[in-house]
Parts: C-alpha cells; structure tokens; sequence
C-alpha cells in the first residue's frame, strides 16, 4: 500500500525491556497496540536509530542495536508492520517505507537504545 504522507502512528514505544528505550517494538494504530516483524532482514542500525530518535528527540545520536527473533519476548497482540525500511534521517517510523500487516510473532523486533551514549 502508499501511505499518505500525513499518516502517523499514534505513538510508538518499546516493550519489555529494563525500560522504555529498549524492548520489543509496539505501534499504535487506530488506538490498537501491535508490534512489529523483521522477516526479510530489514532491521539494522538505521531503522533502530529513527526508533529511538522517536523517543529521545530527533537530535539524539547515540547508539543502537537490532535485536530481532522475538528477543524480547512475543507480543500477545497482532503484528502490526511489516517491510519496515528507513534511511535513517526520518523523525518517526511512520515516515519509513513499510507494510501494515504481519504474521510472525516469532520474527518480532526489539531495538535497544543506549542512552548512555548521545546527546
Ligand atoms: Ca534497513
């Protein structure tokens, strides 16, 4: 699908982690919780970083790691995303190339945002 470019999830935020910079990935969409699958290998270091941008502030530049396979455990929701492509200079995901459908719990992405490092 081509998402019109005022779409924007609702909120984002990162489940079960020690805190709320790192877990399993979780968007809001139409006021329902879902997470988010890296089935082809999409995830690296530029999709983690506009996670984390999203929650620290767009001029955050710390450091960031992909953790995928359902690291952080599966979400008890639907998967939401899907295809999730950023090139790293996007405010949010939602400004990302993506999918919005899902099937594999078990390919569920956590990112982890290390906030002793940045600004
Ligand atoms: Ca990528």
């Amino acid at each position: 699908m081509v998402c019109p470019l005022v779409f924007r999830f609702e909120a984002i935020r990162l489940a079960n982690g020690v805190n709320q910079f790192e877990g399993r990935v979780e968007v809001q969409i139409n006021g329902i919780w879902g997470s988010v699958q890296d089935y082809s290998g999409n995830w690296d270091n530029k999709e983690a970083l506009v996670v984390c941008k999203s929650l620290l502030g767009a001029e955050w530049t710390g450091t960031v790691q992909v953790h995928s396979n359902a690291y952080y455990g599966e979400g008890d929701g639907k998967v939401r995303l899907s295809n999730v492509e950023c090139t790293g200079n996007e405010q949010d995901l939602s400004e990302c190339g993506f999918v919005t459908y899902g099937w594999s719990h078990s390919k569920e992405v956590g990112v982890f945002c290390d906030v002793s490092t940045g600004i």
